[in-house]
């Protein structure tokens, strides 16, 4: 089996494929089978150039348009696959997106903001709240409500801190999530109650995206079943009980197991009142593509 065949690619074997597990700026951590290490690489602008008919309709493609920063369809993200070359220096470039076979991604039901695509080519979306203060289900309802892009991946329910909800109130919290028609485990990485409904996900070869308000437990998951620290965690701050976010950019790791996890940056809302509040994330402009 190739290296990017254990990073999940299910399509035939070719070289110039690669898989992002990180992005830095200008710079993208990929995997790919011509390199035994994680190499880096830069997006090549032109070829992500927006394609836009010459006026009139029937002429060829022409490339005009610059990439609008932001533009989520053009922006590789961690998770992605992509096509890449080197050049004589050897350095390495993306040259484009392949399909995405899954995707998570949050909407401004105003169309104030563009869409935001926040996990890419899962095969579970992990939806995380906590069983303590950050349990709601209306904003579980919004979560599932975006879930309409996944593809063949399915969605389940991570109810995070076990052992600090008294055995009645998970019972209860599980059983109201469970009535949303989803599949839901409560966990505690403390104890480890529960980690074994997790590790059930795991299967050589398949991304488990992690998304859910900062200080969730998101990060201390990964550990978890990574088995040593790989992603920097934080006690949630006390004054608001929210916690900072610890987490700033995405990044795709392997577990023992041969499964991947995408852990990211803690979502969270704006807005007061109602359904329509948006989800955004915190820190996105510090890896967002910048010109
Ligand atoms: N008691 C208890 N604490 C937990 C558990 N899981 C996480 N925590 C604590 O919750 C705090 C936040 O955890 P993180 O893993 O950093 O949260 P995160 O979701 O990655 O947060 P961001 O990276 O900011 O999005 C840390 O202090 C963890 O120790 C758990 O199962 N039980
Ligand atoms: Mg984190």
């Amino acid at each position: 089996m190739t290296l990017l065949e254990r990073y999940g690619w299910r399509g035939a074997v070719e070289p110039g494929i690669a898989r992002v597990t990180s992005a830095h700026g200008d710079y993208y951590r990929i995997v790919c089978n011509e390199s035994a290490e994680p190499i880096l690489a830069r997006k090549k602008k032109s070829a992500f150039a927006r394609r836009v008919r010459q006026e009139g309709g029937e002429g060829p493609f022409r490339r005009v348009e610059r990439v609008e920063e932001g533009d989520e369809r053009l922006t590789p993200i961690t998770g992605d696959f992509v096509t890449i070359r080197h050049n004589e220096q050897g350095e390495s470039f993306i040259t484009g997106i392949l399909p995405r076979i899954s995707r998570f991604e949050r909407r401004d039901p105003t169309a104030r903001r563009k869409s935001q695509t926040l996990a890419v080519n899962f095969n579970v979306l992990f939806i995380m709240m906590s069983l303590t203060e950050n349990f709601s289900l209306p904003r579980l309802r919004r979560y599932l409500a975006l879930c309409d892009t996944l593809g063949e991946a399915k969605a389940v329910v991570v109810l995070t801190k076990r052992d600090l909800a008294d055995a009645e109130t998970a019972a209860a919290r599980l059983g109201e999530v469970r009535s949303l028609g989803c599949e839901a485990v409560a966990v505690s990485a403390a104890t480890g109650e529960g980690m074994d409904d997790i590790r059930a996900y795991e299967s050589p070869g398949a991304t488990l995206a992690f998304i859910g308000s900062s200080g969730v437990g998101k990060s201390t998951l990964l550990n978890a079943l990574a088995g040593e620290e790989l992603a920097a965690t934080q006690e949630v701050q006390e004054w608001n009980g929210k916690g900072r976010h610890t987490t700033t950019v995405r990044s795709l790791v392997m577990l023992p197991s041969g499964a991947m996890v995408v852990d990211t940056p803690g979502i969270r809302e704006i807005g007061m009142v109602g359904e329509d509040d948006a989800v955004l994330v915190k820190g996105e402009s510090t890896h967002r593509w910048r010109k």
